[in-house]
């Protein structure tokens, strides 16, 4: 009996862990999903070194369309060749029916052809075409911007538009601060960007950029594929501001679709457009956008009061190596410390370490206060970057050497080096380069907080991309070559406030850093720790 009901336990627990395992397995299977799609995310956007695939995965999806339009030609040409010739027989049978088919000759083919040929013409239709084109396309879709992708770039463009102060018309005409560029946006373009203002609620501001859009439409044939169709993409887009109550951009559209159908007669597009009419009266006028300047955006457009270089020296010491290559230094601030050295690293180094970054350039990630997790991918850093270690080779070995010459710290203990490159609006909004977390104050960690910061510019920026410091007022351009240096830390150990720095958005360019951040404990003796000021 007391074996029996054992035995009835172990089999219920058997069972119950059956179940758990199933229920595992197809919790895991919901969610893998979402995981791939996760590793999928590849953000675009966020590198100029990684959008270059796109230019490339633009053309050959072209090619693609091209081939498939050849395989529609061949097609229509068989058409086009053998049409007129059963026409021909057809209109013969046609002109004297009866007297057709009395003849058994004409008869006896007409038989055979409908008997025959039909069937083959059937399959002739039925045969399915370009299909190994539309294989290319699904094998390549993996590759293309997801819609993460697309709204950090829609992000990243508004982002330039508000920090740098500029308008929405210059922006499509491609005039950019001042200067005009050989680019600008189409409808679709515009149309995506008030799509994006007007779901966050930028309502006046999305106003501005259908209204582009309304333009453009009036003006051009979209490259889509019912872009042929000018009346009925007018109405489409009509269509789509009036649903988003954006009566006045939607009125001008509907009266052009009229015109072009020449629909000036049809009744029911006539009422319709009387009730928009009367809607777009009622909307409230459209005011022009309210703008806002943060101290940050002043530094990036360069409006902060213009500084007094301070003193420019070559450093000879603290290696015998500077002795005989003294580095060019330039004291730009003294309070928070802070010096740029010029001409640091040469353009053949610049050169190989791009090369040695660029196919391993990934996301760049944030460390997260509210949760305390390092490696968060967040807006707040656009950019791809890759971890390279000191000890990788004698590049990275010399340079390291060279970094120890120009602060006079160990790096022992210190993270590997970070290559960066930045993307479309790549930016880094207002941080700190020290975190002050528990962990890495406490004594008994080995690392301390990041004593210094050392930032190698590995290119210059055409526009914007510059490092700014609102607390003081202070802000660096980036010059291929040059490196910046300050200390994060107070002499007490405590963070300075005044270090905190940005990244301005990248306007036109691709810009390039490289960063060795300095830990404090193994500084001990290098820059010994002081109870005094924090000033
Ligand atoms: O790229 C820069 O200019 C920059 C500015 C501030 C980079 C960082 N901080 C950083 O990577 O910490
Ligand atoms: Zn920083």
């Amino acid at each position: 009996m007391k074996q029996k009901s054992i035995n009835r336990t172990i089999k219920r627990a058997q069972l119950m862990r059956y179940l758990w395992t199933l229920l595992y397995i197809g919790i895991a299977l919901i969610l893998c999903p979402i995981r791939a799609k996760a590793a999928m995310e590849q953000s675009h956007s966020t590198s100029v070194a990684g959008m270059v695939k796109l230019v490339l995965l633009e053309a050959k999806l072209i090619e693609n369309l091209s081939s498939y339009a050849d395989e529609l030609e061949k097609k229509l040409n068989i058409l086009k060749r053998v049409v007129p010739l059963l026409q021909e027989k057809s209109n013969k049978a046609m002109s004297q029916m009866e007297q057709y088919v009395s003849n058994p000759i004409n008869a006896f083919s007409l038989i055979r052809r409908l008997h025959k040929d039909w069937n083959k013409w059937k399959l002739f239709m039925e045969e399915p075409l370009g299909s190994s084109q539309v294989a290319y396309v699904n094998e390549h879709k993996a590759q293309l911007p997801s819609p993460t992708d697309m709204d950090e770039t829609c992000q990243g463009l508004h982002r330039l538009y508000d920090v740098y102060n500029l308008t929405v018309k210059d922006i499509v005409r491609g005039l950019i601060n001042g200067k005009q560029y050989n680019a600008s946006l189409g409808a679709l373009d515009t149309y995506a960007m008030g799509k994006y203002l007007d779901h966050y609620r930028i309502r006046d501001l999305a106003s501005e950029w259908f209204a582009e859009t309304s333009k453009s439409l009036m003006q051009h044939t979209l490259p889509i594929p019912m872009g042929g169709e000018r009346q009925q993409v007018l109405q489409l887009f009509a269509r789509a501001f009036i649903k988003q109550k954006h009566y006045t951009i939607a009125l001008p559209l509907l009266d052009h679709a009229l015109i072009k159908g020449n629909k000036t007669n049809n009744s029911d597009l006539l009422s319709e457009r009387a009730q928009i009419e009367e809607l777009a009266r009622a909307a409230p006028k459209l005011r022009p956008s309210i703008r806002y300047t943060t101290d940050y955006a002043r530094g990036c457009r360069s409006q902060y009061v213009q500084q007094t270089n301070l003193i420019c020296k070559y450093k000879f010491r603290p290696s015998p190596f500077l002795r005989l290559a003294p580095l060019k230094m330039e004291v730009l601030v003294v309070k928070p410390f802070i010096v740029a050295f010029h001409d640091v690293l040469s353009p053949h180094e610049i050169g190989e370490l791009q090369q040695l970054a660029m196919p391993l350039l990934k996301r760049t990630t944030v460390y997260d206060s509210n949760s305390g997790l390092h490696g968060s991918v967040k807006g707040t850093r656009t950019s791809k970057g890759f971890w390279l270690s000191r000890s990788h080779n004698n590049l990275t070995k010399r340079i390291a050497r060279r970094i120890s010459d120009m602060t006079g710290f160990h790096l022992e203990g210190s993270t590997s080096l970070q290559v960066m490159n930045y993307g479309l609006s790549g930016h880094y909004a207002l941080h700190t380069d020290y975190f002050n977390t528990t962990e890495l104050i406490a004594p008994e960690s080995p690392t301390g907080d990041r004593i210094a910061t050392v930032l190698f510019y590995l290119s210059d920026v055409e526009q914007g991309g510059d490092t700014v410091f609102p607390r003081i007022e202070q802000v660096f351009k980036p010059e291929r070559g040059k490196a910046l240096f300050w200390y994060n830390l107070h002499r007490n150990g405590t963070g300075d406030k005044r270090t905190q720095h940005g990244a301005c958005p990248v306007l036109v360019g691709s810009k390039w850093i490289m960063t060795q951040w300095i830990n404090e404990r193994p500084q001990l003796f290098a820059r010994p720790c002081l109870r005094e000021s924090t000033k």
